[in-house]
């Protein structure tokens, strides 16, 4: 095709970029509204997508960063290898990454293979993952989150440009240690409730491994919690270079919704509690 001046110009280049236009832009747009909003693509961001994904449900992951996987690319102290205990193994089922084990019921996988093997799982169980996506606020309607307000990392930080949004029936938290739709509910007084803490307490891996998956639930009409964001919202302690809590919590995540979604509204009864106290005083 020439590019003479006047003329209408269809080169190879053109036809690359219109490609890419049209993919991501039906993607997004089917995304728009769904049944899951996820956010964060860390280990218990995507286990519960794959999980929900592979129920039938449409499932939208947004990730602020580059590479979805969150906190398992870097291991421990950047050695790219994860450990998962012997009683999280089943938390593995359907994912390509070879656990080996190494002494006393625990088990290593490489990371890099662990991360890659959930990203490829999600997006084959029809999960759309959209990377370069911050989630910056909630939509709430009558006590009820029913969406994500969102932008594209490093534009809506600096540049006065507004957002767009998705919708759900159910969204998940599961941001890791920032906990940052919680926050969002925190920050405007939403979440004022008894559960003080609100961060997390130090390293205690073994009550750490198991409160992450126990304290899974609606932390707020419509908004759920999984991963190390259940600490961070509920006081729990951290647990370390161990990653078997973060997938069970995931799984435990995605059955919680799946059955909230089936029942409808008011019926999931799973608000997370820690010690007896709930995380929202009232949930309207
Ligand atoms: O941190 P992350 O891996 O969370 P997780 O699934 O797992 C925690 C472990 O990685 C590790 C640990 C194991 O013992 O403690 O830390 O609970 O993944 C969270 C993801 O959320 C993204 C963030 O970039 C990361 O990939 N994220 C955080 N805030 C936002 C976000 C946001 N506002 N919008 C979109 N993505």
């Amino acid at each position: 095709m020439t590019n003479t001046a006047g003329s209408i110009v269809d080169s190879y280049e053109t036809r690359i970029t219109r490609a890419i236009l049209d993919a991501y832009h039906e993607k997004v747009s089917r995304s728009v509204v769904g049944d899951v909003l996820v956010v964060g693509a860390g280990p218990s961001g995507l286990r519960a997508a794959i999980d929900l994904a592979s129920k039938g449900r449409k499932v939208t992951v947004l990730e602020k960063r580059l590479s979805p996987g969150g906190g398992i690319w870097g291991g421990a102290m950047a050695m790219n290898e994860v450990v998962i205990q012997d009683e999280a193994l089943s938390a593995l089922e359907g994912i390509a990454a070879t656990p080996r084990p190494v002494e006393r019921g625990l088990h290593v996988v490489d990371a890099v293979a662990l991360a890659s093997a959930l990203c490829l799982k999600a997006v084959q169980a029809g999960v759309v993952v959209l990377n370069l996506t911050l989630a910056e606020d909630l939509c709430v309607h009558d006590g009820r989150v029913v969406g994500v307000v969102a932008n594209r990392t490093g534009v809506g930080e600096r540049l006065p440009v507004d957002p767009i949004s998705f919708q759900a029936g159910a969204v998940l938290d599961a941001t890791g240690h920032e906990a940052a739709l919680v926050h969002m509910l925190r920050r405007r007084g939403l979440l004022e409730g008894r559960a003080g803490p609100q961060g997390e307490g130090p390293m205690d891996a073994t009550e750490g491994e198991s409160s992450v998956v126990e304290g899974v639930g609606e932390a707020y009409p419509g908004l759920w919690i999984s991963g190390m964001c259940v600490q961070a919202a509920l006081g729990g302690p951290r647990m370390g270079p161990i990653f078997g809590g973060m997938l069970l919590s995931g799984r435990r995540a995605a059955a919680l919704i799946d059955r909230a979604l089936t029942d409808g509204p008011g019926e999931a009864g799973a608000e997370p509690t820690r010690g007896g106290e709930s995380l929202s005083e009232e949930t309207p």
